[in-house]
Order: C-alpha cells, then structure tokens, then sequence
C-alpha cells in the first residue's frame, strides 16, 4: 500500500506515523508513505497555500492551484484507487470503512486545514470524504494519520499473530472481550479459571459470550 499524504504542516508527520507498527511496516516495505509539503507546489514568491474566503468571513481557504499541481503530477506518475479528504462534514470513519479501504493498493490523503480546501477541489479531485468523529480538529493531519494507521495494521504481513487484527474490537462489530496475563492470582484478584483450564472451546466461547456482554452493556448499537 502507498499513502501520498498532502498537507501544509509535514513535521507533523516526523511523529506517530513513523512509530512502532507503523515503522515496522515501512520497514519491512510492506507500506510505503510520501509526505508531499503542499508549499512545494506553490507559483508566488511568497509561497501562498491558502486565501482570503470569496464572499468575506473569518478564516483562510486553501487555494486550489498547489493542490492541482501536487495532485495532478501524482497522478500522472501513478493511478490512485481513492483521492480522500479529511474534513469534519466527511463520512465517519469505522472498522468497516478501514477494512474496504486497506484493500486499495495507492491512495492520496488530501489534510484541509483553516476554513477547509476550495469547494472546486472537492468537486474535480477527491472521491472520498472522511472525518473521524464529531469534533472539529485544528487540522485534517491528525485524522490523516488515524486513518492511515487504522489501515496499515490491516494489510497483509504488518501485523504479527498475536497481534492479529481478527481479534479487535469492532471486528464483527463486537466489543473484545477482557484479557489477562500472569500472574494468575495477584493479592486475591484472580484470573477467571476458564483461562487457565486449558479447554479451548470453552476459552473461544467465554470470549464470545464476554464479548456480547461488553458489547450490550457499552455500545448496544453496534448490535443493531
Ligand atoms: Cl478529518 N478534520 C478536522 N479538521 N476535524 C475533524 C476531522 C477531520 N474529523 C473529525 N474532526
């Protein structure tokens, strides 16, 4: 998979996407991540990304030629299954939507930022539109890198088995269940005894039967 990650703040991206799974992933040349400065693409001397709103108002536009031109010249070296823009008034983003997504082979992540992108951008350039929750980010780069990770940890090979990403929550829409590890009893808080019995369909449908339960009590909308 090949992430080409627009954005006017690329140090932003020095930090969590270049960590533990992430890394491994880059590593292992299983994931490959170009972050492209959208100041780069400017044509002014004063490198402009963004402008004032047509029509007046607080806050600044980004304008649509950089992003044209970064776009574009990707697109003319590579063919992209999906150009997305972060944007809170995007689709929400859940298990389901990461699970499609990672199937895509190249994807550009288009991060707005200010008072968002040039609608002229929307309209001609990106198929896709994520947000991350109800909530309004500085920036669309943090829910870039969410996004970007809720996708690598799902491509073939990045995960290891006992990490393994059949096992999350929201996997079949249900909670995970409750995990534990040594010691067995620790000042009298004691492991369930079903854990250690050794009988592993019984394990496997304590797991299940916890995880409904979890699921009830915590989000019963994911029941449906
Ligand atoms: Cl994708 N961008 C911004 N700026 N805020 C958000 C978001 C995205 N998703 C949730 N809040």
């Amino acid at each position: 998979m090949r992430l080409d990650i627009i954005t006017c703040l690329p140090e932003l991206f020095d930090g969590p996407i270049n960590q533990s799974i992430v890394k491994r992933a880059q590593q292992k040349g299983l994931v490959e991540i170009v972050i492209h400065n959208l100041r780069d693409y400017t044509t002014d001397k004063h490198n402009h990304v963004d402008d004032y709103a047509f029509g007046g108002g607080a806050g600044m536009v980004l304008m649509i030629e950089p992003i044209d031109k970064c776009i574009s010249g990707l697109q003319s070296k590579n063919t992209y299954d999906e150009v997305i823009y972060l944007t809170p008034d995007g689709q929400t983003l859940n298990q389901g939507m990461a699970n499609q997504l990672s199937l895509n082979e190249n994807m550009i992540l288009l991060c707005g930022h200010y008072k968002g992108v040039d609608q002229r951008v929307r309209d001609h350039f990106v198929t896709k539109e994520i947000s991350i929750g109800d909530y309004v980010l500085s920036g669309g780069e943090l829910a870039a890198m969410v996004l970007a990770d809720s996708l690598i940890r799902l491509v073939p090979g990045v995960l290891n088995d006992e990490s393994s990403a059949l096992t999350d929550s929201f996997q079949d829409n249900l909670l995970a269940p409750p995990v534990y590890t040594r010691p067995a009893d620790y000042k009298g808080w004691k492991v369930p005894e079903i854990l250690t019995s050794g009988h592993e369909a019984k394990i496997e449908q304590w797991r299940h039967d916890e995880a409904v339960k979890r699921t009830q009590e915590r989000r019963p909308d994911l029941l449906g």
